[in-house]
């Protein structure tokens, strides 16, 4: 007989089946990148409060060592564009552009946004290890252009814990992605930050709609609860 494993969370104990186990859940780590919440990237030049987009750091850094240690899938993302700018839709640019933070210009942390440069590089606290998986993505949903639906389907993944930055752009669409294409997710409150505090508790409030319209909504002291009782 298998025990069902639950993390208590909102509208419902997840994952729905109790299946939590390391063989099919992963943690995502979404673009914890300095252009995302260092000192001279790209949410810095656009002049946001960057303790909103750090203040996930250190809850991202206790799940991830748990998770880590019980030997669950880690997955890392990085937003950024090629050096030729070759991937880089005209409009994002644009838009970029018009609030001084051009995206493949040169800032304080090199290049915004560009594959290579220092600000769009994962920060120190959060250096993935050599066995882990990083996704290049050019947008901000996960699977768009990228091979992260084949890796979760070869490591026969079935259910996600989401992290990262910025809880109402990259974390959500990558959630609604995953969600539409069948995975289980749950959202780490605590592990998630935004560049406006408003929309960040507005985009926890939508998954929760409708019993969960894109799974459900936790935080890293539940989760470690569920892992070993450490919360
Ligand atoms: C944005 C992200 N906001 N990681 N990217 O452009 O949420």
């Amino acid at each position: 007989m298998t025990i069902k494993k639950f993390v208590e969370s909102d509208p419902y104990p997840w994952p729905f089946d109790g299946s939590l186990s390391p063989g099919n859940t992963a943690l995502i780590i979404v673009d914890m990148q300095t252009d995302f919440c260092g000192i001279g990237g790209y949410v810095d030049k656009m002049g946001y409060d960057l303790s909103l987009t750090r203040a996930p750091i250190e809850p991202i850094k206790s799940v991830l060592d748990a998770m880590r240690n019980e030997g669950f899938l880690i997955i890392h993302t990085r937003e950024g564009h090629r050096p030729d700018l070759s991937d880089l839709p005209i409009n994002k640019r644009w838009r970029s552009q018009r609030i001084g933070a051009g995206i493949g210009d040169k800032g304080p942390s090199g290049k915004i946004l560009v594959r290579g440069e220092p600000g769009w590089k994962i920060i120190d606290e959060l250096t993935p290890l050599p066995s882990e998986v990083i996704i290049d993505k050019p947008g901000k949903g996960s699977f768009y252009a990228t091979d992260l639906e084949l890796i979760l389907h070869t490591r026969g993944i079935c259910n996600l814990v989401l992290t990262g930055i910025t809880t109402d752009v990259c974390v959500h669409t990558t959630m609604r992605d995953a969600n539409d294409r069948g995975f289980e997710c749950l959202l780490l409150e605590d592990c998630c930050g935004a560049t406006d505090h408003g929309n960040h508790l507005a985009a926890i409030k939508m998954i929760k709609m409708q019993g969960g319209v894109f799974g459900a909504v936790s935080d890293s002291k539940q989760l470690l609860a569920a892992l070993g009782g450490r919360g």
